[in-house]
């Protein structure tokens, strides 16, 4: 007993090792490694000693470095900015639009979006930027209030972004009575890279930013 407390207190000195590793180690490797003494067993030892420091460094960084399967964005947000008329997001009036505005997710992950109402959502591509897409008349929709409350057949022409180019998937049609939840289908990030969101309502996305990204691992 006597002489594993001395060989313990010794190989704390030769390893000049932080003490509290050491000591962890030596409970959990016991005789084993204060069982060697020559010198060649001692280069053994501090191997053995390395590796076990470095599987507990690397593998929790590794394991915790891994992007997640799912992220939550909302897309919109009605209690940033200031007012706006009523029935409407107010993040038109704020910077947030799209929290978080980045998500990391891991490959063939998925993104489920809380959507205040009303927008729609597109994604594009890896790659795609907000000047790329397509603002040319030719590529805007005209979009149909709803009636009620809206008086019947109202209109507001050229208001929905509708460019195809590059886009990976659309999301549901604006909606104006409450929130939305959608999760993106599968096979929308099967590739790695920085997928554009934007909001295809024409003023939301020129004038507001609306815009934010997906970042596949
Ligand atoms: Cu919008």
């Amino acid at each position: 007993m006597v002489y594993e407390r001395k060989d313990e207190l010794r190989a704390i000195k030769l390893n000049s090792q932080p003490v509290s590793t050491l000591f962890i180690l030596n409970f959990w490797c016991g005789s084993f490694l204060t069982a060697y003494h020559s010198p060649k067993e001692n280069i053994m030892r501090k191997f053995v000693i390395l590796v076990f420091v470095l599987v507990l460094l690397v593998v929790p960084f590794t394991v915790s470095a891994a992007p997640p399967t799912h992220a939550h964005v909302h897309f919109g947000d009605e209690n940033a900015g200031s007012p706006f008329p009523p029935d409407h997001d107010r993040s038109f009036h704020a910077t947030d639009k799209m929290v978080p505005r980045t998500v990391v997710i891991s490959q063939g992950g998925s993104v489920t979006f809380n959507t205040t109402p009303p927008h729609q959502i597109a994604i594009y591509k890896p790659g795609t930027l907000p000047e790329d897409i397509n603002l040319h008349p030719d590529f805007l929709e005209d979009l149909v209030l709803p009636s009620p409350p809206f008086p019947p057949n109202t209109i507001i022409p050229d208001i929905l972004i509708d460019d195809p180019v590059g886009r990976v998937v659309l999301g549901p049609d604006p909606n104006f009575f409450g929130h939305v939840e959608w999760t993106t289908p599968a096979g929308t990030f099967d590739e790695p890279g920085r997928y554009l969101v934007i909001c295809t309502i024409l003023p939301h996305f020129a004038e507001a930013d609306m815009y934010g990204w997906v970042i596949v691992k």
